[in-house]
């Protein structure tokens, strides 16, 4: 019997929400419907003035923009630039990470490097001697290479894409053009290539799409990673909670919201010292919370509690329980600040570019981390001074959640195993289809696929056919939020073999019950740790990563950043399920590239299905293909 916990505490967050009359997103979802068919299609074109343009591939209308660009080249322009915004995204943060960690080695920024481990681990892959050598010496070394990325004019090969992607795809890509040097010349050469009067060929422009995708995966995802990891320390499996029911009605609740670690941290340290202010306010103490890809930062690292995913921002200020929600970078609703203006909420921007009229700004930057981060936590002690003693709606409601699979930790638990060969026991399993196969899930919540609660059915299907499903973003939110995250989960959605692996697994994992069935493998940066355990398992078996039975499934998309991503597993060839369909059917010859003609140049397709169990029946007989021909 399903009894998911996800709906309830949706509902009851709604309810919340319009118990105090608060418009939420849904509504506005409501008024702004039907939304723009043309928008839809892609067919859209708004970057010169002559236009806007709009084309109307079922009609009568005209056939061309107004300058004569085709539909299809307007589609694949628009899904550049989507890619573009999703990948600037990515590697702002990588370049943010990496300049936190340089001046932290010269004694700028008030950071540690904890993950020494992965500073050897990268010094190995970058052949950065490490003998005799201090930690700081040899990471000294990495920033330079990584720096080295993005200064180069020589047009030589990305280090961190040359050194750290398989070197068989990249002959693929080198064949088709897809290798890249400076990543900012490139997004540079992508927003001129797009503007009105260059680039007007469908085809040129999606392999640049698929560039850009690289780009991303590379740089945006793999070298932010590595270097979090340097910073911040390698997850270790964590147990956590997760849903709203994390608030806590006597404590000062602080919301972390956001991406980058570099501030969640300092929050996380700051309420650590200064839990006695807190106490002589008459607080149970801080109970830092984490939302979106901060939150799973978090509680990757730390195991910090999980409150909500992107869709519920807004509804859990509603519960007028949070003291202040603290964010930086990527997927922060503006509406925020108007729900916290409501309550006695800091709402707290702390990037200069991410302003929001009626947010509080406190700037941070690293230099002055601890400053900022002390003001942050000190505004939400204030906050709840005001708030206290005044009633609240906090839905009793969450999940327990095993968080913190980083490749490493599933390594050194498959160790226990065996410890000569650790990916053997997986192998061995998918072999004799305990494991049936691979699904990354991947990506955002989105409003539009909450009621079918895409994510959670969709992931119950593929766990019945014994299909083991590694998350990171929003959707790791709903998995965890759903009870998805538990070793109960196992006994409740797997199927015979999966059960049977996931058993033996939570033994050596020390756990009272089997493993979870649903990996929670971190922030959407994260994506790159599913790509590196599958470039693994390809290597040890002597195959491409897309010949792997493995596929990506983005099942909420909504940001630009989902987008790229999707991209760089495309480009890995492995094949990528999507709801709702990408912004291109109105450029026949674009969707027919990406559902079919993709797969003889990249041996991977994308595949639009808007409900659970399609999604989930394609996906498993796209992994049966896969698995006849490895001979399984
Ligand atoms: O990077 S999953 S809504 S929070 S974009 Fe944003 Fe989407 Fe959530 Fe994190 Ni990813």
């Amino acid at each position: 019997m399903d009894q998911s916990i996800l709906p309830v505490i949706e509902t009851a967050l709604l309810k919340v929400a319009h118990d105090k009359g608060f418009e939420t997103a849904r509504d506005r979802l409501e008024a702004m419907s039907p939304q723009c068919g043309f928008g839809e299609l892609g067919t859209c074109c708004r970057i010169c003035y002559m236009g806007p343009c709009r084309i109307d591939p079922f009609g009568n209308g005209p056939k061309t923009g107004i300058c004569g660009l085709t539909p299809d080249a307007m589609v694949a322009r628009n899904l550049l630039r989507d890619t573009v915004g999703g990948t600037a995204s990515h590697v702002g943060h990588a370049r943010h990470v990496l300049l936190t960690l340089r001046d932290t080695l010269n004694g700028k920024a008030p950071y540690q490097i904890k993950g020494v481990s992965k500073v050897m681990a990268l010094a190995k892959t970058f052949d950065v001697p490490t003998e005799g050598r201090e930690v700081n010496d040899i990471c000294r070394d990495l920033v330079n290479i990584a720096l080295e990325d993005f200064g180069r004019q020589d047009e030589e090969p990305n280090n961190w894409l040359s050194k750290r992607a398989p070197q068989v795809e990249q002959e693929m890509w080198k064949n088709l053009g897809l290798m890249y040097s400076n990543p900012h010349n490139e997004i540079e050469t992508a927003m001129h290539a797009t503007s009105m009067g260059n680039d007007a060929d469908p085809m040129s422009m999606m392999l640049r799409v698929l560039k850009m995708s690289l780009i991303d995966g590379w740089t945006g995802l793999t070298l932010t990673v590595d270097l979090q990891d340097i910073l911040f320390g390698v997850p270790e499996i964590a147990v956590t909670e997760a849903a709203v029911g994390v608030l806590e009605e006597n404590s000062v609740n602080i919301a972390a919201h956001g991406h980058n670690p570099v501030l969640s941290e300092k929050i996380l340290e700051w309420a650590a010292k200064l839990e006695g202010q807190a106490r002589d306010l008459g607080a149970d103490g801080i109970n830092v919370v984490g939302v979106c890809c901060t939150g799973n930062e978090l509680s990757m690292r730390h195991g910090v509690r999980l409150a909500a995913h992107n869709s519920q921002t807004e509804l859990i200020l509603a519960t007028g329980a949070v003291d202040a929600m603290v964010v930086d970078i990527q997927c922060i609703w503006p509406q925020l600040a108007q729900v916290a203006k409501c309550f006695d909420t800091a709402f707290i921007t702390t990037d200069a570019m991410v302003r929001i009229p009626d947010a509080i700004h406190i700037p941070f930057e690293p230099h002055h981390a601890d400053d900022s981060a002390k003001e942050i936590v000190l505004k939400a002690l204030d906050a709840f001074r005001r708030r206290k003693g005044k009633p609240v709606d906090i839905p009793q409601l969450k999940s327990q959640a095993v968080a913190g699979l980083s490749v490493e930790a599933i390594i050194n638990l498959l160790s226990k195993l065996n410890a000569e060969d650790p990916l053997k026991p997986v192998l061995d399993n998918v072999a004799n289809g305990n494991i049936f196969g691979f699904v990354g899930v991947v990506g955002c919540s989105s409003i539009k696929f909450r009621d079918n609660a895409m994510t959670e059915e969709m992931v119950k299907h593929l766990l019945r056919q014994n299909v083991l499903v590694l998350t990171t973003g929003c959707t790791a939110h709903i998995c965890a939020q759903d009870g998805l995250m538990t070793s109960e989960a196992t006994y409740r959605y797997c199927g015979d073999g999966l059960k049977t692996v996931l058993e033996v697994l939570g033994k050596a994992a020390g756990l009272d019950g089997p493993l979870p069935p649903v990996w929670h493998m971190g922030a959407c940066v994260d994506n790159s740790r599913i790509v590196d355990l599958m470039v693994a398992l390809a290597e040890r078996l002597g195959v491409k990563v897309g010949q792997l039975p493995a596929v990506g499934s983005a099942p909420e998309l909504v940001q630009e950043k989902a987008v790229s991503i999707g991209g760089s597993f495309l480009a890995l060839g492995v094949s990528c399920h999507i709801a709702p369909a990408p912004k291109i059917l109105g450029g026949p010859m674009v969707t027919q590239l990406l559902t079919e003609g993709l797969q003889d140049i990249l041996g991977s397709v994308v595949r639009v299905e808007l409900e659970p169990k399609a999604a989930a029946d394609w996906m498993v007989a796209h992994i049966a293909e896969k698995r006849t021909a490895l001979g399984l």
